[in-house]
């Protein structure tokens, strides 16, 4: 398919407790690439594959959580027909903060873009995760967002999850490109809560060596290393200093457009393996756990 209108996840910004802990945390043990700081004190980051300035921004704040995630829009063109402006902020249904860009300064990567070699050292600094891949946030009304971004933004379905005895979806995954998702969501009363932030990474060896590195750093692992059913992406999933929670990613279905969604029930997501298909248990964690 061609990309056109919403093109891509681009960056998430997430507040966090202690903002020296947390720079080292992401610099050391995810071994993302420190990129710039701003007046307002916020820390910008990208991985080290990544070409965009920055794809993960934090900053200090005394709860912790998403402040917005911006997906790339193809060009200006498309902001225009969009809404209007440079960059386009608003409020989805589920109280999420959403904004649309379409340039963001290149920095670039150690690889290069000509005759570039598979491999540099600073690709084993920590985690070190290809780019910043998805999001899962929760909230309510998921069905409003569902349409908003399928209707206005060009998403497409790609799984879906019904409320017990109901056939209401509860949750979603939803993508903009042909990978098994790009944002997803889980209805739940309190707006704006945010569940992880996914980065994706080479193969499925990379997230067994991101296990070994949680454990070295002595990082608090919530599920995993297992399958999501749903997707069928290869996840961990652990905190950071502060709470929030991030997954490790991989792999997963490349769904096209034209499939249609994947229907789950509540007992899918559970003992169906949807969530963790080695366990087949919905973890508490997973619908209690937010920031
Ligand atoms: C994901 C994710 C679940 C499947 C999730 C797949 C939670 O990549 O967003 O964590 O059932
Ligand atoms: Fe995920």
């Amino acid at each position: 398919m061609a990309l056109t209108g919403v093109t891509r996840p681009g960056h998430i910004q997430l507040r966090v407790l202690d903002l020296e802990e947390s720079v080292e945390f992401y610099t050391n043990v995810l071994g993302l690439v420190e990129t710039g700081r701003d007046t307002q004190g916020r820390v910008y980051f990208k991985t080290f594959e990544e070409r965009d300035h920055h794809s993960f921004i934090i900053r200090e704040a005394p709860e912790a959580g998403m402040d917005f995630i911006g997906f790339k829009v193809l060009n200006e063109a498309t902001l225009d027909l969009l809404e209007t402006g440079e960059r386009v902020r608003f409020t989805l249904p589920t109280g999420h903060e959403m904004e649309l860009f379409a340039t963001k300064t290149i920095l670039g990567n150690p690889l290069g873009d000509f005759n570039p070699k598979p491999y540099n050292p600073g690709l084993d600094h920590g985690i070190s995760p290809v780019r910043f891949d998805h999001a899962l946030l929760y909230g309510p009304n998921v069905n409003d967002a569902l349409a908003l971004l399928t209707d206005v933004l060009g998403f497409h379905l790609t799984e879906y999850v019904t409320l017990p005895e109901t056939d209401i979806k509860g949750a979603l995954w939803l993508a903009c490109s042909n990978k098994a998702h790009d944002l997803a969501f889980v209805e739940h009363p309190e707006p704006g809560r945010f569940h992880h932030v996914a980065f994706l990474m080479e193969s499925w060896e990379r997230v067994l060596r991101a296990a070994d590195i949680m454990s070295t750093y002595d990082v608090t692992v919530d599920i995993g290393p297992t399958r999501h059913g749903i997707t069928r992406g290869g996840t961990i999933y652990a905190w950071d200093p502060s709470g929030n929670r991030f997954e490790t990613f991989q792999g997963g279905l490349a769904p096209y457009p034209d499939w249609g969604p994947i229907r789950w029930d509540w007992s899918g997501l559970g003992e169906g393996g949807g969530l963790d298909v080695a366990k087949r248990v919905l973890h508490e964690t997973f619908l209690t756990v937010l920031t």
